[in-house]
């Protein structure tokens, strides 16, 4: 690839990716509307609002690919998700296809379907569940990315993220890890793929305790390595998983549990 864009490039996994995709592009564009640190070589560093259509139009231009983080990442304000996560969702695949850039990975997440209940395996043909408008938000994504490919062949990788960071921080995280090496992994075989077409894929580790199923997209070859058991000590103290309360029973955890976030 020539140019390949980053949003959320100022937040925790665009950061992780500023250090870890240099290799897929020869020129890593990095945008959000949060502060950033400074360009260095190989990097234009490129602030925009994606609520802004002409800004993230031209922010676009000229990238062969995006890596779509940018975005509200937890629940909030139905006005705040709205300006960040549909309209700047919309305005991200609208740029796209104006400008011609045909491939995506969109940074959906597990809280679009995170009222199935932890029993219920899930694979990229389960029933959509959002646990939260951040929730509906992310589902709103998901159908604009099916529309796009089906209409106008842009292709997308809809990573329905679980819990990525440097190690789970409760034991929900164990079946929800993903670590940043599979997720660099995973991004690095979404660019390569020859047909990618637009894939519903759960982005977790190995994990030994696991809710969802991707063999659906075994096409793409990705093989997660990384296992959240060995961390499983950590949370030997904590009160067990056990119950019918909502952040127990629900695979969204504490964002199935919460209560709206208007009231
Ligand atoms: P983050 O909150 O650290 O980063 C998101 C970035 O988006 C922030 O730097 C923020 O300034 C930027 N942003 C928000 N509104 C914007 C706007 N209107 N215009 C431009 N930039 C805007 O979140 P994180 O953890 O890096 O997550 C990245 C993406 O992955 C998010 O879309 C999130 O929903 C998704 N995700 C992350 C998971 C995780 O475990 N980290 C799990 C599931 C989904
Ligand atoms: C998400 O969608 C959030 O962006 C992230 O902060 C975590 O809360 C994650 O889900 C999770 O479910 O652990």
């Amino acid at each position: 690839m020539k140019r390949l864009l980053i949003t959320g490039a100022g937040g925790n996994l665009g950061r992780m990716a500023r250090s870890r995709l240099t290799h897929l592009a020869e020129t890593i564009r990095l945008s959000d509307v949060a502060e950033m640190a400074p360009q260095t070589s190989g990097e234009e560093v490129v602030p925009c609002d994606l609520a802004d259509f002409a800004a993230v139009k031209d922010l676009v231009d000229g990238c062969d690919g995006i890596v779509h983080f940018g975005g509200m990442s937890v629940e909030n304000t139905f006005d705040v998700i709205l300006d960040a996560n549909i309209r700047g969702l919309y305005n991200v695949y609208e740029a796209a296809r104006q400008t011609g850039c045909r491939r995506i990975v969109f940074a959906s997440s597990n809280h679009a379907i995170g009222f199935h209940e932890r029993e219920t395996r899930l694979d990229a043909d389960s029933v959509l569940r959002p646990d939260s408008l951040y929730g509906v938000s992310k589902c709103f994504g998901e159908a604009v990315a099916r529309l796009y490919y089906d209409k106008f062949g842009i292709e997308t990788a809809i990573v329905r993220i679980g819990s990525c960071f440097d190690e789970p921080k409760d034991r929900r995280m164990l079946a929800t890890w993903l670590s940043a090496d599979d997720f660099v992994s995973l991004i690095e075989r979404v660019f390569a793929a020859p047909r990618l077409g637009c894939p519903i894929i759960y982005g977790a580790s190995d994990n030994d305790e696991s809710w969802w199923d991707n063999s659906k997209v075994a096409y793409l070859g990705w093989r997660p390595k990384d296992n959240a058991e060995k961390f499983r000590a950590k949370f030997a103290g904590d009160p067990p998983d056990e119950g019918t309360a909502p952040a127990v029973r629900f695979q969204g955890g504490g964002f199935a549990a919460k209560g709206h976030f208007e009231d």
